[in-house]
């Protein structure tokens, strides 16, 4: 035991982790072996390879099995029900270590967690929970979710997606765009409207005459993740498929929620990684005879990384245990992802500039971590679109409407 208290095995990696307030000290044992099982295969698994998918645009589609295997897929939600029957810190733990390797490594494991699992297990009926659940939870089924349309993006609410009801089926047409693993995926959590207006989520399967979820190629960001559209033309799927617990748009916003809960974690892994990059390249860089981390410019960069760094980490832990509590509200979620977001974005510009001209290159992971951050600030709701959901909780005034 140290003086202050803290025991040796939960301090013994304060420094390789950049825990500058001690912050490990509000994690329980289980949160830090989570987090070291994580860590641990990034860095087998993630590492090696991802600057060469990075490069290359192409997903890793081998890791699907082994993200199963580690549980980060629906960390937070029940066993039984194929999840890891851990708490929402845990869930944000497990991010944090998977967005150190790649913001797209993170995607495949949010978008299977928290945009296709967990509203199967919230909104759906128990024989939807039998049939998908544990096969999404081992990797069996990867799975993507259609909210965002060509010309409906921050503003869902007006999607054009429909469905209209035949006999014991519903007939979807529309189009789906930017949808994270929709080319590789067996299933779809799609989000369609009916001619009065109300919103439903069904299950689509991959297969279904209809159904179709073309590739989109040129990305800057997010290289190693897949993204595609998803296109539905008289696209008939059985009533059975329909998420039957919930209708309009609070549906998908909730999930949204769940997803952006573990973004708001997984933003201070990319920020770590780009911060113990700039703070080892800092003291082995030699300029004027110093290593560049003696001039105080370099210092400045490097103490205002961390000090953001540490803000973020104690949002997103007082965040995790509000969400224990379920008490974490929108709004609250919207702040925690908007500001770590931003944090790791500007960390890593930072970054960029201590590594001069090596930041460029691809020996160092400061780019990629940067355009990945570049999706993230924008995914799951927009940096500005989560300022005004914060300006209208401080106002009580609605600047959507
Ligand atoms: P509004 O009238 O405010 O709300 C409609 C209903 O929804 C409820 N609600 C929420 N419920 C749970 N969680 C939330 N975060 C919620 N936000 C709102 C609300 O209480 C209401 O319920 P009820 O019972 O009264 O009907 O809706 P609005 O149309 O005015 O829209 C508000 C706005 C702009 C904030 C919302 O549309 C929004 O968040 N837009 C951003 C869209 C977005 O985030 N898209 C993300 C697509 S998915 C994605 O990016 C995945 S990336 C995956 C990856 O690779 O990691
Ligand atoms: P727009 O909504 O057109 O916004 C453009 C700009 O206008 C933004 O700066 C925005 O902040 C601003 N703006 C819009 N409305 C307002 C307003 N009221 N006030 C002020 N400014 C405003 N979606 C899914 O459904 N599933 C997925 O799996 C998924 N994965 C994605 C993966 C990638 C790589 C990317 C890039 C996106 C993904 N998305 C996904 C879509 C993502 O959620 C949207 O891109 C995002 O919600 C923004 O929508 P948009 O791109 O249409 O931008």
């Amino acid at each position: 035991m140290h003086q202050n208290g803290t025991t040796t095995s939960n301090r013994v990696d304060k420094f390789q982790y950049h825990d500058h307030y001690n912050v490990d000290d509000l994690l329980s044992e289980d949160h830090l072996l989570a987090r070291a099982a994580v860590r641990d295969w990034v860095k087998k698994e993630v590492t090696p390879i991802i600057e060469e998918y990075s490069e290359k645009a192409e997903c890793p589609k081998h890791l699907f099995k082994g993200l199963a295997e580690i549980g980060a897929y629906g960390p937070s939600l029940p066993m039984e029900y194929g999840g890891g029957g851990m708490d929402e810190i845990a869930y944000g733990i497990i991010m944090q270590e998977l967005e150190r390797g790649d913001s797209g490594i993170r995607s495949m494991a949010s978008v299977q967690g928290s945009l296709v699992m967990y509203p199967i297990y919230r909104f759906g009926s128990e024989e939807q929970k039998r049939k998908y659940l544990p096969k999404l939870g081992s990797g069996e089924y990867i799975g993507c979710f259609g909210l965002t349309e060509p010309d409906h993006g921050s503003n869902p609410s007006g999607m054009l997606t429909s469905y209209v009801e035949d006999g014991d089926h519903i007939i979807l047409n529309g189009s789906k765009m930017w949808i994270t693993n929709s080319p590789v995926a067996d299933l779809a959590v799609v989000w369609a409207k009916n001619p009065e207006g109300k919103i439903k989520g069904v299950i689509v399967e991959k297969g279904t005459p209809g159904f179709s979820a073309p590739e989109i190629h040129g990305k800057w960001s997010l290289r190693a993740s897949i993204t595609g559209e998803i296109v539905l033309e008289d696209c008939r799927v059985p009533k059975a498929n329909i998420l039957p617990e919930v209708a309009g748009l609070k549906g998908p916003l909730s999930c949204l929620s769940k997803a952006r809960y573990g973004i708001a974690w997984g933003a201070i892994g990319a920020a770590l990684d780009c911060y113990d990059s700039a703070l080892r390249y800092s003291k082995e860089r030699i300029q004027f005879d110093k290593p560049i981390a003696q001039f105080q410019l370099t210092q400045k960069k490097l103490a205002e990384m961390i000090t953001e760094i540490t803000k973020a980490q104690l949002l997103a832990w007082r965040l995790g245990s509000l969400a224990n509590d379920g008490k974490a509200s929108p709004a609250q979620i919207s702040m925690a992802k908007r500001n770590n977001v931003h944090m790791a974005l500007v960390c890593a510009r930072e970054a960029r500039q201590i590594h001069g001209g090596m930041g460029i290159t691809n020996e160092y992971p400061i780019m990629r971590h940067m355009m990945n951050l570049e999706t993230v600030l924008t995914y799951e709701g927009t940096h500005d679109i989560h300022l005004l959901i914060t300006g209208m909780e401080v106002t009580g005034l609605n600047a959507f409407k």
